[in-house]
């Protein structure tokens, strides 16, 4: 009887804790016309996280400014209506303590210039464009291994993914073309062959594709990509992780909009080698474009249910 009641006990302890994870929904804004992508970055260094977010159609870029326990103060960093932005970034590349605004979008990769550290302001004075093919997609990562940060853009309508060689102090090679394909999407970079390189996954909507680069010496000159086969009808996002912790970063993709929407699971066998799709989450996956990224910044136009597709993957 005392264990019945120790469990009972227990349980509602458990169940409390449970209630108390989520405090009631803060909606910080509604005045945004199609947010696409947000990130998360400590820009004034406070220990307190800000969040900021392009919304495509109205082309702004807004920053919620953290100001603890909950409570955002809100700041319009950008309005450049009707150039419309699909990625948004805060980056420090050059290392000099203050922070790049970078933005994908009409007016292609950019990347604005911190007026100073802790002065919250990208006029356009302090604009560089990098390259001026429309960017839908962003990531900053370690391409050529040289210890200088660079910069991967992919366009959905230029159907083509393009690198650039981070050549220090915000200076950049000339685009190096990755690939041309339709609607080419997310791309992401993990070390996929395990030589301490990184290589790259690019997926397309435009012909479903979901294709691995290989570094092949670790300069950014790749092999000819693997393509791993998927049935999905258009493939939207992409994310990487050990999924099964044997060692090999694996892929979970994600695809809707179209007439199949799926999550599906690419398992890294080494060697470069990866098992057939695990297609899963179907109906409850219906428009999935997005799966969550495990590097702090949440991508999703669905949140709802790309939130429950992860979680459905990650405990398969
Ligand atoms: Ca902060
Ligand atoms: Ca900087
Ligand atoms: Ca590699
Ligand atoms: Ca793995």
């Amino acid at each position: 009887m005392h264990k019945a009641l120790f469990l009972a006990v227990v349980l509602l302890i458990a169940l409390h804790a449970h209630a108390q994870l989520f405090g009631p929904r803060v909606i910080l804004s509604t005045n945004f016309s199609w947010p696409r992508n947000l990130g998360v970055r400590d820009i004034d260094d406070d220990g307190l996280p800000e969040v900021f977010v392009e919304s495509q159609l109205d082309g702004r870029i807004s920053l919620f400014k953290n100001q603890g326990d909950f409570n955002f103060g809100f700041t319009l960093l950008m309005s450049l209506f009707p150039s419309g932005f699909y990625d948004v970034h805060i980056e420090d590349l050059d290392g000099d303590g203050s922070w790049e605004l970078w933005s994908g979008g009409f007016l292609g990769t950019v990347y604005h210039s911190q007026v100073a550290p802790g002065v919250w302001s990208w006029p356009a004075s302090n604009r560089t464009v990098v390259d001026s093919t429309l960017a839908s997609w962003l990531l900053f990562d370690f391409i050529d291994s040289d210890s200088v940060r660079d910069v991967v853009m992919s366009s959905w309508p230029g159907n083509i993914a393009i690198w650039f060689r981070g050549l220090g102090s915000n200076s950049f090679s000339a685009p190096i073309t990755i690939i041309n394909v339709p609607n080419a999407n997310q791309a992401r970079v993990a070390d996929f062959d395990d030589d301490f390189d990184n290589d790259l996954v690019l997926v397309s909507a435009g012909d479903s594709s979901v294709r691995v680069f290989f570094n092949a010496d670790g300069t950014g000159t790749w092999d000819a990509p693997l393509v791993l086969s998927t049935s999905s009808n258009g493939v939207f996002g992409c994310v990487t992780a050990d999924f099964d912790v044997d060692g090999h970063e694996d892929i979970v993709t994600a695809s809707g909009q179209k007439s199949d929407s799926k999550v599906e699971f690419f398992r890294n066998l080494g060697g470069r080698v990866f098992a057939s799709s695990l297609g899963i989450c179907f109906a409850p996956c219906n428009g999935a474009l997005r799966v969550l990224a495990h590097d702090g910044m949440e991508r999703f136009r669905d949140a709802k249910l790309t939130h429950q597709a992860y979680a459905r993957a990650t405990l398969s």
